[in-house]
């Protein structure tokens, strides 16, 4: 088995990283300096023509899109390690909905909010009445959230899965980039903090220094 990971650790490739960590298989990391445009290099664009990162190599076959890329790590090395549901399984189907739910549903409203309130973007651009909608659709998701993981335990069952890794990074991302309150989710508050304390969390972090 062999895996390059073409990675850049203050961008999405991070939630891959982390999966890579819990799964504890060896991998190569190569470092993709988007400043400097190496995603945009003729070689690079052969593995993804999109020019972005995450991007891997497994056994010599190249993958993009982060969700395509968790759903293979983990069944084709999750499942061995418990980490991943038996394909097939009931919980095999809870896993793939909350983790494109996460990715899609989640995270649109929270782009949505943070582009109309960044200081960043320029103030024509920003438009209080899509933030307010928004802000509203991601409570309504953190309210489902909170719900499934008080019901399941994590959020595909009482064990953590990579699931419970990818979208506990996303969101904690999305939290800290959206300043948002969660005071009102106290199993989702919870979760989290058992994400933070996860090995494979402190050692992404250390790398990351910090
Ligand atoms: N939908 C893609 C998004 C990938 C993406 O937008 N990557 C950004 C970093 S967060 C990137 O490589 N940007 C460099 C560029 O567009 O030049 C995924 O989830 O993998």
């Amino acid at each position: 088995m062999s895996i390059t990971f073409y990675f850049n650790p203050m961008s999405s490739a991070a939630r891959v990283q982390l999966t890579l960590e819990e799964l504890g298989v060896p991998h190569e990391k190569v470092f993709v300096d988007l400043q400097k445009g190496d995603q945009k290099n003729p070689e690079f664009l052969k593995l993804n023509p999109n020019g972005k990162i995450p991007t891997i190599v497994i056994d010599g076959q190249p993958m993009f899109e982060s969700i395509a890329i968790q759903i293979y790590l983990g069944e084709r090395y999750g499942a061995e390690k418990g980490l991943w549901p038996k394909v097939g399984s009931p919980e095999h189907m809870q896993a793939l909905t909350w983790l494109c739910w996460a990715q899609v549903s989640l995270c649109t409203p929270v782009f949505t909010y943070m582009h109309n309130t960044s200081e960043q973007a320029p103030a024509e651009v920003r438009n209080a009445r899509q933030a307010e909608l928004a802000l509203a659709e991601i409570h309504n998701n953190l309210r489902i959230l909170d719900a499934r993981i008080g019901e399941a335990g994590n959020i595909v069952h009482k064990e953590w899965t990579l699931v419970d890794a990818d979208v506990s990074s996303v969101l904690e991302w999305g939290l800290y980039m959206a300043k948002l309150d969660t005071s009102k989710y106290p199993n989702l508050n919870a979760w989290l903090e058992r994400a933070g304390k996860r090995p494979a969390n402190l050692a992404l972090r250390a790398q990351m220094g910090g």
